[in-house]
């Protein structure tokens, strides 16, 4: 039995065609119920190696998913890379690229910004404090972070902020907003993640999940 960290929300409705593909079976619709774990069934694929397969699936904030797999409590997870990212990658392994829910992270100002007065600290808004902390250190530039939950692209409308490192995918958000990315920080998409013990206990069977995984992409 494997216990599976699904990211809600956006992420969720891409990755759910993909477990179907794969013949996993959900006893429960995640979109639909309140459960929080749902049962779930893989019929043994002796084409690619791969034994029935029981899974119990937790439908999580796609921010704790990789809390849930570095702790061994799940040992899959499908997480943006902006997430991993930010929570750090210790004791998780990153096992695919699933080529889904990409976009990027991006720096981003005022597209009317005026230039900044020397020796003031850049103020930076944002829910990616610690790449955006890390980002700037490699810089070797002054910010003051302000961590946001959401709707950071308000920010430095309302001069909350100076800038702001957020995700962009069409740019249209930013765009309704006065906003233009200024800075390309990485390219981000969905991956499929492993908890370190998992990974080296149940090697074999790991490696076949996830070239079937492959396989469906
Ligand atoms: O909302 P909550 O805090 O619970 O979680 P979440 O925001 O992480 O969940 P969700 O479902 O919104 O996003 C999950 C993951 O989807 C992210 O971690 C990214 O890996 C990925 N993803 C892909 C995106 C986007 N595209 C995206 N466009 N996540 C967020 N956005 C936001 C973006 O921040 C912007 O404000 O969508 C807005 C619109 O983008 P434009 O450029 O298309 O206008
Ligand atoms: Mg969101």
């Amino acid at each position: 039995m494997f216990r599976f960290a699904l990211s809600k929300g956006r992420i969720l409705k891409d990755t759910l065609p993909l477990l179907e593909k794969l013949g996993i079976q959900l006893e429960d619709d995640p979109e639909k119920t309140r459960k929080l774990i749902i049962p779930a069934h893989m019929p043994a694929r002796p084409d690619l190696g791969i034994k029935a397969t029981d899974f119990e699936m937790f439908v999580l904030r796609a921010t704790d998913v990789p809390t849930f797999v570095q702790h061994g409590t799940a040992d899959f997870g499908f997480v943006g890379k902006d997430v991993l990212l930010e929570h750090g990658a210790d004791g998780i392994y990153e096992l695919l690229d699933l080529h889904i829910a990409k976009c990027r992270l991006v720096v981003a100002e005022m597209e009317d910004a005026l230039p900044r007065t020397p020796g003031q600290p850049l103020k930076v808004a944002t829910k990616f404090v610690n790449i955006a902390r890390q980002y700037y250190a490699q810089k070797g530039e002054q910010v003051q972070l302000i961590k946001l939950y959401g709707s950071m692209e308000l920010a430095p409308l309302v001069q909350l902020a100076d800038k702001i490192v957020d995700i962009v995918d069409t740019g249209k958000t930013l765009a309704a907003n006065g906003l233009r990315a200024t800075e390309h920080i990485a390219d981000i998409s969905t991956r499929l993640i492993a908890n370190g013990a998992t990974y080296r206990r149940e090697h074999a069977q790991v490696m076949a999940l996830m070239n079937s995984i492959r396989q469906q992409l």
